[in-house]
């Protein structure tokens, strides 16, 4: 337990330098690095810096303003390195998926064009 009474995860470590990742985007509060096991062309997990909250509920309850700022770092990333339409994943719980309790989006996406569907 660290000394501010959170389990570090391995994002804490990447925050710190500890451990490398490619880093894409970084603010005061976020900080936003490639998956280490992409699932899609495009596949980037942003993250708070704040190691406090868990999940999406979590963080939409405590600071629902830091969720709109990690949202808007990954609607520019997806405008950098996308086609422009992309998934916004955050898993929540370990029954769906959750593996680093610490809170974070996926950005998905395509750098092809899409085919439009409508
Ligand atoms: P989730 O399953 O939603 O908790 O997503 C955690 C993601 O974090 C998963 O897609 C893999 C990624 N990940 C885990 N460890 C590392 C790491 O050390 N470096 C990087 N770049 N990504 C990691």
């Amino acid at each position: 337990m660290s000394s501010s009474g959170f389990e570090p995860t391995i994002f804490s470590r990447i925050i710190a330098r500890e451990i490398p990742a490619t880093i894409v985007a970084e603010t005061e509060h976020i900080i936003a690095f490639l998956d280490i096991a992409p699932k899609a062309p495009v596949h980037v997990v942003i993250t708070t810096k704040d190691p406090q909250y868990q999940n999406v509920v979590e963080l939409a309850a405590g600071n629902p303003a830091l969720l709109a700022e990690l949202v808007s770092v990954a609607e520019r990333i997806a405008a950098e390195r996308t086609n422009g339409q992309f998934r916004l994943v955050f898993n929540t719980g370990a029954a769906a998926g959750q593996t680093v309790f610490h809170v974070h989006a996926h950005v998905l996406g395509s750098q092809e064009p899409t085919e439009y569907l409508g």
